[in-house]
């Protein structure tokens, strides 16, 4: 078991989100929305319209996201979907729980609103410089106004 904070394509709404919700390719279990500790620039880049965590803590905004358990096998299937560690790394976070989402009293993982937790998140230090300079968002929406939807390249 591990735990991931996405930020961008995977989380609920998004055109990865499916991705999450097939049990074929294993388990991930919604934890809690969250919000990192640090600030970090999130950006849309490059032909297919990608959000990218740059792993450039203290530029950008803090940045909203969902908290997910997921079981060796979505871990693994989502370090490949990734990319990992050639377009993205996966690497550790410090997050501050917003609400806490999962089902039945017995989650370990619960407790009050405004706890400070660790998860694994994809950010990246391979990116291209002059993707510093791109528009810093604090929550990533396809469809949002800034109108770079995400395109989605590959059938898998
Ligand atoms: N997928 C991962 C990293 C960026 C992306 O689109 C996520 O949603 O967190």
């Amino acid at each position: 078991m591990a735990r991931i904070f996405v930020y961008g394509t995977l989380k609920r709404g998004q055109p990865n989100h499916f991705r999450m919700l097939d049990k074929s390719i294993g388990e991930a279990h919604l934890l809690a929305s969250a919000i990192t500790m640090e600030k970090f620039p999130l950006v849309i880049a490059g032909e297919y319209n990608i959000p990218f965590l740059l792993n450039l803590p203290s530029l950008g905004h803090r940045v909203h996201g969902e908290l997910y358990r997921v079981d060796e096998q979505m871990l693994s299937f989502l370090d490949d979907f990734e990319n990992t560690p050639t377009m993205y790394q996966r690497t550790p976070l410090t997050l501050a729980v917003e609400e806490w989402l999962g089902q039945g009293k017995d989650e370990e993982e619960m407790s009050a609103v405004g706890d400070v937790t660790e998860a694994f998140v994809y950010s990246t230090t391979t990116y291209k410089p002059e993707w510093v300079s791109l528009p810093h968002y604090k929550s990533y929406d396809s469809c949002g106004p800034h109108g770079l939807e995400y395109v989605r390249y590959r059938d898998t």
